[in-house]
């Protein structure tokens, strides 16, 4: 009987664990892997007994780098239609508001999202998901949000969950139902917040289709009072909540998203000092969403130092959408992250692996190589963590276990 049903030597395993510094490297480590969880860490030599009968299969990474498998914790990548002729008109100089009047924008997308099919929805969603999988993504977040009614909403959670099923990686789904008000609630934001209140979330908590409860506090999105009202909404179904907070003006979002103990504030570009201390009581994480920062040519940065000092977890991820973040790659993400937020390459990488899991509220499961947790792990064709960050346009995946 073999010990193991995987066993990787040699592999210069950056461990990611929680609190570790230097990647939690293990220099020649070893990684012993039973149904599907790391069963055995240490190092390779640390191995007493002859390695070819320990396990069923024996894999020499030869000083490769192995990695946790990665997490995008904030994705819209569920939607239908394409919205690559407004990026032209844009760079050709047509306004943004002339665009949304002539039917672009994020209202645009939902035009489509809502005319496609399941099936159609799923075949355009697909090269996006299989795009973010081939360079290590096991955990991805896919948000609603361009449905913006129940039966749309739930589509594109069915769809988010097929994706997932289809290809053995875990999804965590949000119901994003207060992204922007639907033609038909045009002027009437309340009612369609009441609709999101009173029918919207609890006919999905009781289909059980959610993991988590978003929505875009923001001037051109809703008011802090409308958001509160979808929290105090999804407190009352047992939905944890996250929040897009002060992406482009500071309206006490990411305070917001503290006060219901929220899992993550994403985009802090504008969330003020006081706004900080409260994530830092309640143990909300930063997600940082440099596409969206870098397509918008934003210039305000999000307050990088002051959650470094109020050791507030830091997650990176794509915001994968047709607006505002046109990509579906985690590494490029990640380089991002590094030179227009001036993380280091070990932020960047906690960023996308342990840190990412707390802004899904799954640490205990993945995000680290730790004892007991799921054998998530990307073999790279590289030694150093840092390659990841660094070198662009090079997908240096080997293998992945999941
Ligand atoms: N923040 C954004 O920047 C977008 N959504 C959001 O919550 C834009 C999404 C889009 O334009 O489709
Ligand atoms: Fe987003």
């Amino acid at each position: 009987m073999f010990k193991w049903d995987k066993l990787i030597i040699n592999a210069n395993v950056a461990t990611m664990a929680e609190g570790s510094h230097n990647y939690g490297k293990i220099k020649q480590g070893a990684i012993g892997i039973l149904g599907g969880r790391i069963e055995w860490l240490g190092t390779t030599a640390g191995i007493v007994n002859s390695l070819d009968t320990l396990a069923k299969e024996l894999i020499d990474a030869k000083g490769c780098l192995v990695t946790p498998g990665l997490i995008d914790c904030h994705t819209h990548l569920v939607f239908a239609g394409n919205r690559s002729d407004e990026f032209e008109q844009r760079l050709n100089g047509v306004a943004y508001e002339e665009i949304a009047r002539n039917g672009g924008g994020i209202l645009s997308t939902v035009a489509a999202t809502r005319k496609a099919s399941f099936d159609e929805l799923y075949q355009q969603s697909l090269p996006r998901f299989l795009a973010l999988i081939s360079e290590g993504v096991t955990t991805v977040e896919i948000k609603s949000g361009y449905g913006l009614d129940f039966e749309n909403e739930l589509k594109m959670l069915k769809v988010a969950k097929k994706l997932g099923e289809e290809h053995a990686i875990d999804v965590k789904t949000t119901l994003l139902a207060a992204h922007a008000i639907p033609p038909e609630f045009k002027g009437k934001a309340d009612e369609y917040i009441e609709l999101i209140c009173t029918q919207i979330i609890p006919q999905m908590a009781e289909l059980g289709i959610v993991d988590c409860v978003d929505a875009f506090c923001e001037g051109i999105g809703f008011s802090y009072a409308q958001t509160k009202r979808v929290f105090d909404a999804a407190a009352r179904w047992g939905l944890p909540v996250k929040l897009h907070a002060d992406q482009l003006s500071d309206l006490n979002g990411a305070a917001l998203v503290a006060e219901y103990s929220g899992l993550s504030a994403d985009h802090v570009e504008y969330t003020s000092l006081k706004s900080v201390k409260a994530m830092a009581q309640a143990g909300t994480v930063a997600v940082l969403l440099p596409y969206a920062f870098y397509i918008l040519k934003e210039t305000q940065l999000p307050p990088i130092d002051a959650f470094r000092e109020y050791q507030i977890p830091i997650a990176v991820s794509t915001d994968c959408n047709p607006g505002t973040a046109p990509s579906s790659s985690l590494l490029t993400t990640m380089n991002k992250a590094c030179i227009e937020l001036s993380l280091t390459p070990e932020e960047a990488l906690k960023g996308v692996t342990i840190n990412a899991a707390m802004a899904l509220g799954i640490e205990e499961e993945v995000g680290s190589i730790e004892f007991g947790k799921k054998a998530h792990l990307v073999l790279w064709n590289c030694q150093s963590p840092a390659d990841l960050s660094y070198w662009q346009g090079m997908n240096r995946v080997q293998r992945i276990f999941n």
